[in-house]
């Protein structure tokens, strides 16, 4: 058998894909886009750290289209740590179980499930790697799954059809109007207040956001900072809470994040 004989034989025998490695491929693509997408949405410096999660789980779906045995286990290891962060160290969860009219719900489920039916096809492929069947796939897997999926799915629906609790605006001790943030919107999105007085913006998403004046146009932000509006240049705010004014003049006033497409706010002053 001549060398060139034996470099067809091997690729031909290469075992297929099984069964979880194609759902891992799946998975890590739709994880990849999503976070690649995110990542440009938001822009640098903000998507940095979704623009790292795309490239990790480009990397694991090419692990596994190449067939590492230990795929799996470096998996495992990269989802499990991403969920314990996302569950205990960010404010996402949390926030979510009270703000289910939040346009980032339904992705963000998304993608925790898809994370969740991830670590555990990668558990089932790690059995099956290291196990004495490699082609048969765990008998527990589609059980574990499809209970995800339900959960999942029911969370989602849950979030759509939530109608959109918009806050009246409350009012500090002095005075000043309270706008929440959330995760990507103004909480309330509309207010009038008297001229004269202040606006008191309360972060309790724990989210960064990035304010200034003007209004998003198809996806594109559109500067515009009124004659005697309160100096409000790019405020940074991710915990806590800024007073902005007084607002001195009657008129309308467009306030935007750029952080966040479509999250505006409109300020009429009386
Ligand atoms: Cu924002």
């Amino acid at each position: 058998m001549n060398a060139t004989t034996t470099t067809t034989t091997t690729a031909t025998t290469r075992p297929p894909l099984t069964l979880l490695a194609k759902i891992l491929c799946g998975i890590g693509t739709v994880l990849a886009l999503g976070a690649l997408f995110g990542a440009i949405s938001i822009g640098f410096p903000g998507g940095i750290a979704l623009a790292a999660i795309s490239a990790v789980n480009a990397l694991l779906v090419v692990l596994f289209l190449l067939r590492v045995r230990w795929a799996p286990i470096l998996g495992s290891v990269i989802t499990g740590v991403g969920l314990l962060y996302q569950t205990f160290g960010t404010p996402y969860p949390a926030y979510h179980l009270t703000h289910l009219q939040d346009p980032l719900f339904a992705p963000i489920v998304l993608e925790v499930a898809l994370s969740l039916i991830a670590f555990a096809t990668m558990l089932g492929a790690v059995a099956q790697n290291y196990g004495q069947n490699r082609t048969q796939t765990p008998r527990w897997y589609g059980y574990v799954v499809t209970a995800l999926a339900g959960i999942a799915l029911g969370g989602i629906l849950i979030g759509v059809s939530a109608k959109p609790a918009e806050v009246t605006a409350a009012t500090a001790s002095d005075g000043a109007t309270i706008i929440h943030l959330g995760l990507s919107t103004f909480n309330p999105t509309a207010v009038t207040i008297p001229a004269g007085t202040k606006l008191d913006f309360v972060d309790d998403s724990n989210i960064p956001h990035q304010l200034t004046y003007g209004t998003w146009n198809d996806g594109h932000t559109q500067l515009a900072t009124p004659p005697n509006a309160p100096a409000l240049d790019n405020r940074a705010i991710s915990t806590g809470s800024f007073e902005l004014g007084p607002f001195t003049t009657p008129g309308t006033y467009h306030i935007l994040c750029v952080i966040h497409p479509g999250m505006e706010l409109t300020v009429t002053v009386q």
